[in-house]
């Protein structure tokens, strides 16, 4: 299986970045602030952050920035979303450059998104789904302006999700999906409602997402890929129950997916890699504290030291 490719994954991660013009680049522009995130955040947990002009990323998110809304888009003259607005904080915080934020405009946009019944819409459009909720709650407690939105009552929109299985769905009576957890999960983590989740019931449901061949599953009955080991592996650690997976399997699984020659990782073994399946490979190893990697904070999405760095003031 041999060992993680720190050094091909680095360029890889450089070589997308510099491709702007590919095929690839025009179908993902619309979510280029998203890629930018998870390209960014690789980088660090490789310890290669300093490869990128930050100076530049920064000048380029600001032109994502939409004054009227006070949100970001996913790039220049798109419309702002809460997705991209969250990966624009976690750039930043990563760049330890949140003072560049107007953070009463940014946080206002976020609060405006709430719904009577504690939801969140995930733009001006008003499609709801916890994965808005996540967002929303992450981004407004990284700017530590938790305190502007409804927090009970986004809790109890986000238990209202939550199925006899243990799981969690996209809205009340949605299917339990890996993805969806993850977003319930680390929302009552950093509101610190844990309390509300049968750790038990959804250890069971999350363990039994292993395969035969090492990797996880979103759901019973569906392939193994690389992506659910950051969304299940990080639900877990949450509610403590990670020795409940057999992670020298998910190890040797994830480092099959390596595209040896030029670098990435893809979904499964042979297939083609992205930048997604690049950071959820990463991110999935640093969960398992793979030696070399910086470790990962499973509900903020951000190398330990930056989300403690935002907390405690310390690097
Ligand atoms: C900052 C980490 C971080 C996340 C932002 C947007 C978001 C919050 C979370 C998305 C959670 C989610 C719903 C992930 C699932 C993505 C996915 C692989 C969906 C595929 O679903 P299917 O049905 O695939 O196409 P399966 O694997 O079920 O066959
Ligand atoms: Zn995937």
């Amino acid at each position: 299986m041999g060992e993680l490719d720190f050094q091909k994954h680095v360029q890889y991660i450089v070589s997308v970045e510099k491709k702007k013009d590919s095929f690839e680049a025009l179908v993902m522009e619309h979510l280029r602030m998203n890629g930018a995130y998870w390209g960014l955040t690789t980088l660090d947990l490789l310890h290669s952050i300093d490869v990128v002009d930050k100076e530049e990323v920064i000048s380029w998110m600001m032109s994502c920035w939409d004054a009227d809304s006070g949100g970001f888009a996913g790039t220049v003259g798109h419309d702002p979303h809460l997705l991209y607005t969250l990966s624009a904080v976690q750039i930043l915080a990563l760049f330890d450059r949140l003072d560049v934020l107007d953070i009463d405009k940014l946080s206002s946009y976020v609060v405006g998104l709430q719904n009577e019944d504690g939801s969140f819409s995930g733009d001006g459009w008003g499609e709801i789904d916890t994965r808005f909720s996540y967002l929303a709650i992450c981004c407004l407690s990284l700017l530590r302006c938790l305190d502007k939105i409804n927090v009970v009552k986004a809790v109890e929109y986000i238990v209202s999700c939550k199925n006899l299985d243990g799981g969690f769905g996209c809205v009340p009576g949605g299917e339990s999906h890996a993805g969806q957890i993850f977003c319930c999960v680390g929302a009552l983590s950093i509101t610190g409602s844990l309390h509300h989740v049968d750790r038990d019931l959804l250890g069971w449901w999350l363990c039994e997402r292993q395969c035969r061949d090492g990797g996880l599953n979103g759901r019973p009955e569906k392939l193994a890929d690389v992506c659910y080991s950051w969304w299940v592996l990080s639900s877990l650690i949450m509610i403590d129950r990670v020795h409940w997976i057999d992670k020298s399997k998910l190890t040797e699984f994830i480092l099959n997916c390596q595209d040896r020659e030029n670098g990435g990782i893809s979904d499964r073994p042979d297939n083609a890699v992205d930048i997604f399946h690049t950071y959820f490979g990463v991110a999935g190893l640093s969960l398992m504290e793979y030696p070399g990697l910086k470790p990962i904070d499973p509900a903020y999405a951000l190398p330990i030291n930056v989300v403690n760095r935002i907390f405690f003031g310390k690097s």
